[in-house]
C-alpha cells in the first residue's frame, strides 16, 4: 500500500497575492506553489522551495493568481421585495431623502420585509449570497435592519446565518435595530431606542444571533446621542459596535463610532479631519461603500487622503441593499472605490481582504499564510490589479472554500 497523500491540496502554477504583512506589497509570490491539509494553508511559498510529498488533488492555476477569499464586511442582503420603482422615481429628480420622509426607503423595505416569509426571505438571501459567492466572497457580514421590530429583526439574524451556511460562507451578523423609526413609534422615538437597547439588544445577544450592533447616525434617522445609546448596550452585551456614519451630511458619526470603541466607521463621504482624527486615535478602521455613493450619485468622496495621512485603515464592501446600493458585486465595488474614490488597486484589494477580515475578527485575517483556513480564490488574471480594471464579467476560475475547491458557474 503506497503512503496517504502528505498533503490534501497543491495549487501550483500561479502568482500568489498574500496579502502577508511580513511580505512587501500585497505580499506577493511569483511562481508559488499553496498546500492545503485539514481546511487550512500548510505552506506557502516559491515553488522552487516547496516541501515535497503527494497531494490527493492538484488544481493548475494556468499561470493565473491567487488571493485570499473576499470578504465583503458591510451587506443588508437579507430583506423582502425590491425598490426598483423607487430607482425610477429618483431617475426623475425624487432625492433618496424625499422618498424617506414619504414613508418610502428604508420603510418600504420594512414593510415588504415584514410580510415574508422566513423561506421567501431565506430564498432571496440564498440568491444573493450565491452571485457574491460566485465572484470570490468567502466570508461576510449580514446586517438586520429591515424588520424593526424584535421579532422580524430576530428572524432577519437568523436567516441570515442559515443563508451564509447553505452556500458555504462564513457569515458575522449585525443587529441595525437602529435603522430607521418604525411607524408604530413615529411619535416616541425615545421609546423604540429604549426598545432597541432593552429588549431587542439583550435578545440578540443572548440566543447568539449577532456578533455585533449597528446604528444609522443620519438627519433622516437616528442622532448622535441616540446612536450612543444602542452602541452602549451593545457593548454592554457583548457586541462588537460598527456605524453608519456621515453618509449624506456631517453628522458626527465617526466621531461617535471612535468614541465608542467601534470596530469600524461606514461610508463617511462627509467626515471631517476631526472625525479622521478620532479614528486614527481609537483605531476605527473606516470602511467605504462607492456603491452607494454611485446610486445616490453623491459628488462627495470620503477623505482618502485624510485616511492614508492619520494611517486609519481601510475597508471595501457593497453596502449590497434594495435602496441605496444594489450591488451584487464585490469587484465592482473595489474598481468604483477606484474610480471614484481614488483608492489605489492594491489598497482595494487590501481593504476587500485583510482590512475587511480584521472589522470582522475573522480568523486568518484575509490572508494566505501557514495555519490559516485555506480560503482562497484562483483568477484567470495576468496582475492584481486587473480585479479593480475589469466591469462587469467574472475571472473567477476557483474558490477553496476551507480547503475544498468549487469551481463557480456564472454569476447571476
Ligand atoms: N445606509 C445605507 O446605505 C443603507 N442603510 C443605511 O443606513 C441603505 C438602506 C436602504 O436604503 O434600504
Ligand atoms: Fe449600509
Amino acid at each position: 500500500m503506497p503512503d496517504a497523500p502528505t498533503w490534501d491540496l497543491r495549487i501550483e502554477n500561479v502568482h500568489a497575492a498574500t496579502m502577508d504583512p511580513a511580505r512587501s506589497g500585497h505580499g506577493a509570490v511569483r511562481d508559488a506553489s499553496i498546500l492545503v491539509r485539514d481546511g487550512a494553508v500548510a505552506w506557502v511559498g516559491a515553488r522552487a522551495e516547496a516541501p515535497a510529498g503527494a497531494a490527493r488533488r492538484t488544481l493548475d492555476g494556468e499561470g493565473g493568481w491567487v488571493t485570499p477569499g473576499l470578504v465583503d464586511c458591510h451587506t443588508h442582503l437579507v430583506f423582502g421585495g425590491t425598490r426598483v420603482a423607487e430607482f425610477e422615481e429618483r431617475l426623475r429628480g425624487a432625492s433618496y431623502e424625499d422618498l424617506a420622509r414619504r414613508g418610502g426607503g428604508i420603510l418600504s423595505t420594512v414593510r415588504a420585509t415584514r410580510a415574508a416569509s422566513d423561506d421567501a426571505l431565506e430564498a432571496g438571501a440564498i440568491h444573493r449570497l450565491r452571485t457574491l459567492a460566485q465572484q470570490g466572497v468567502t466570508a461576510l457580514e449580514i446586517k438586520s435592519g429591515y424588520g424593526l421590530d424584535l421579532d422580524t429583526e430576530l428572524r432577519m439574524l437568523r436567516v441570515a446565518r442559515r443563508a451564509a451556511a447553505v452556500v458555504g460562507v462564513r457569515v458575522r451578523t449585525t443587529l441595525l435595530a437602529a435603522h430607521a423609526v418604525p411607524p408604530e413609534w413615529a411619535d416616541d422615538r425615545d421609546g423604540y431606542v429604549r426598545l432597541v437597547c432593552e429588549e431587542m439588544i439583550p435578545r440578540a445577544a443572548a440566543e447568539d444571533l449577532a456578533d455585533a450592533v449597528d446604528c444609522f447616525c443620519e438627519s433622516i434617522a437616528f442622532t448622535a446621542e441616540e446612536c450612543g445609546r444602542v452602541l452602549a448596550a451593545g457593548a454592554r452585551h457583548g457586541l462588537a459596535r460598527r456605524v453608519h456614519a456621515d453618509q449624506r451630511t456631517d453628522s458626527g458619526g465617526a466621531a461617535l463610532a471612535a468614541e465608542c470603541g467601534a470596530a469600524s466607521a461606514d461610508h463617511l463621504e462627509h467626515t471631517s479631519e476631526e472625525g479622521v482624527r478620532a479614528m486614527a486615535a481609537a483605531g476605527t478602521a473606516a470602511v467605504l461603500l462607492p456603491g452607494a455613493a454611485y446610486t445616490l450619485r453623491d459628488p462627495t468622496v470620503p477623505p482618502v487622503d485624510a485616511f492614508r495621512r492619520h494611517g486609519v485603515p481601510m475597508a471595501v464592501a457593497t453596502d449590497l441593499n434594495p435602496g441605496s446600493s444594489p450591488l451584487r458585486s464585490p469587484l465592482l465595488a473595489m474598481n468604483m472605490a477606484c474610480t471614484l474614490f481614488g483608492l489605489t488597486p492594491d489598497e482595494a484589494l487590501l481593504g476587500m481582504t485583510r482590512v475587511a477580515a480584521g472589522i470582522l475578527g475573522l480568523e486568518g485575517g484575509g490572508t494566505i499564510r501557514a495555519g490559516v483556513p485555506a480560503d482562497l480564490v484562483i483568477w484567470d488574471i495576468e496582475q492584481p490589479a486587473e480585479l479593480c480594471y475589469w466591469m462587469g464579467g467574472n475571472p473567477c476560475r476557483v474558490v477553496v472554500r476551507g480547503g475544498v475547491p468549487d469551481t463557480p458557474g456564472d454569476a447571476g
